[in-house]
């Protein structure tokens, strides 16, 4: 602290900067890419400070591993459409690591007659609802764009990338520039006319810009990591079981791999991650197809013991009860292996910021917003965030104003909040609605899912809100 203390007090004066983004995850490294590559921002002096190193995803890019990685997401069409046509980072993605599914089947453990089945591939030009990725793989790919694009560029244009460096204290300047002045644990500072937080669910920019942001924790975890299937699946599934603990997601990647997102308790969340790796494929099957008393039963005994092997013949045996046309038509392929080492779990919350600008401030990504991961938004919603925040730098540019000022920054909340909420709000009645065993509600989901399923229509509406296309 006292070696900080005096690295400031000799510190320079600070660089002045158009735009500096905190945060380079992919919202801050898409932000920073679609400013250098759009004509009308280009020549913008912007500085991305990132408080990690960026090594390791240069590394994914260059020699990839072998396993895929356990933070996945899903891609929605339009952010696909955005990274090829805007962004041009597309090109740079490793593609025999994406995998596009076209089906979603979503089912109940408390109704077996509970389904609900999107299939885009009935539905004339609705494509591919989602394409899954790892999180690296689209860091790399952007960084690479960027690396590409500076190559191009005048140096005094280029981008510039600040990494291993944290911002420590952000104020608002004083005298006769009154733009907020950045200083980095490395003793360098910049001073910027707009300052953009890309910096994730505890944004220090938030907190700078004194925005609030309500939510609430959903005192549930999001236990995540990759799954090797008894053999190839020929269809593009993804699959999702509302337990009454949370939903439990298996999405498809390429090849016999498969990744899983198990919404949980924090009781249930700390067994699977204990359980011994030769059982937890087991209890993935047992919590794909078993009842709840059933399922309840087993947990109890692997939280008693999470090395419990006669827990392995226990769930065989209860699977063996069910026919095998049944278990081959309506459930995923069997799990056969965890990849070793490869669990880990995220506390779930939802999180919105009352607005996205302040004087001289912009918040994207989640920053601005974190949202349950069951509808696989939250990554897609800060690409909608970028490409509304870039049109409004451009146009706050093509009428001559100051692109800090809120004169040109009120059109980004307005443009990209109200949706947001609108998602937001969906994914959260849906965790609320399928989290419960209260029987009025199972029933009434039940019928839902019924109703849905009959009215093609109303499908097909969902089916595009969900894959984000208009
Ligand atoms: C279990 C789970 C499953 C998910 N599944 C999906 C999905 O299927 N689809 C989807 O779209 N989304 C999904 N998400 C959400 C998605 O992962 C996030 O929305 C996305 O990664 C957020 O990106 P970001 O760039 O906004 O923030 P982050 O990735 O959090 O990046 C913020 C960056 O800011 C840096 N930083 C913070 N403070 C400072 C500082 N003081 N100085 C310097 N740097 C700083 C951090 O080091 C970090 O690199 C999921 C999330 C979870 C937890
Ligand atoms: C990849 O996963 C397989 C299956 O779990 C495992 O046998 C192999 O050792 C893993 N490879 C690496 C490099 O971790
Ligand atoms: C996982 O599946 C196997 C078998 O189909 C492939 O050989 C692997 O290439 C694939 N893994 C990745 C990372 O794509």
């Amino acid at each position: 602290m006292l070696r900080l203390i005096r690295g400031l007090a000799t510190a320079a004066k600070p660089k002045l900067q158009d735009i500096v983004i905190v945060g380079g995850g992919p919202a801050g490294l898409s932000l920073l890419l679609a400013l250098k590559n759009t004509p009308s921002t280009s020549h913008l002096g912007c500085t991305l400070v990132e408080g990690l190193s960026l090594d390791g995803v240069r590394k994914f890019a260059q020699d990839p591993p072998e396993n895929y990685t356990n933070r996945v997401v899903s891609l929605t069409p339009k952010s696909v459409d955005f990274m090829n046509n805007n962004l041009g980072s597309w090109d740079y993605i490793q593609t025999d690591r994406v995998k596009f599914y076209d089906n979603m089947i979503v089912y109940d453990s408390q109704d077996s007659e509970a389904r609900i089945e999107f299939d885009t591939s009935v539905v004339p030009g609705a494509g591919a609802i989602a394409a899954m990725t790892e999180v690296l793989n689209i860091q790399g790919s952007l960084l690479e764009k960027i690396e590409a694009l500076n190559e191009e560029l005048e140096p005094e244009h280029r981008a510039n990338i600040v990494e291993k460096a944290r911002v420590v204290d952000i104020k608002q300047g004083e005298g006769d520039l009154d733009w907020p002045v950045v200083t980095l644990d490395n003793g360098e500072s910049y001073q910027t006319r707009l300052l953009v937080g890309a910096d994730g669910q505890n944004s220090p920019v938030r907190k700078y810009a004194r925005i609030e942001s309500r939510g609430w924790p959903y005192n549930r975890f999001g236990v995540v990591g990759t799954l090797k299937l008894q053999y190839e699946d020929w269809r593009s599934v993804a699959w999702q079981r509302f337990l009454t603990t949370g939903p439990l997601a298996i999405l498809p990647l390429t090849g016999d791999n498969a990744t899983f997102v198990w919404s949980s308790t924090p009781e249930l969340a700390d067994t699977l991650l204990k359980v011994d790796e030769t059982i937890f494929p087991h209890l993935i099957n047992a919590a794909l197809v078993l009842e709840e008393v059933d399922l309840n039963y087993i947990y109890k005994a692997l939280k008693a013991n999470p090395n419990d092997q006669l827990m392995i013949e226990e769930i065989q045996w209860r699977l063996s009860r069910i026919p095998e046309e049944e278990l081959e038509e309506k459930y995923p392929v069997p799990i056969a292996e965890i990849v070793s080492g490869s669990r880990a779990r995220f506390p779930l919350k939802l999180l919105h910021a009352d607005t996205y600008t302040a004087p001289r401030v912009a918040l994207v990504g989640d920053a601005a917003h974190t949202v349950h991961p069951l509808a696989g938004q939250g990554l897609n919603m800060g690409q909608t965030d970028v490409a509304a925040l870039v049109e409004t730098i451009e146009t706050g540019i093509a009428r001559g104003q100051d692109i800090g000022s809120t004169l040109t920054l009120d059109y980004y909340t307005a443009k990209a909040w109200p949706s947001n909420h609108v998602l937001m709000g969906v994914c959260d009645k849906l965790h609320k609605i399928f989290s419960t065993d209260f029987t009025p509600i199972v029933m009434l989901r039940g019928f839902g899912f019924k109703l849905i399923n009959m009215f093609g229509s109303i499908k097909d509406m969902m089916i595009k809100a969900v894959s984000g296309n208009p």
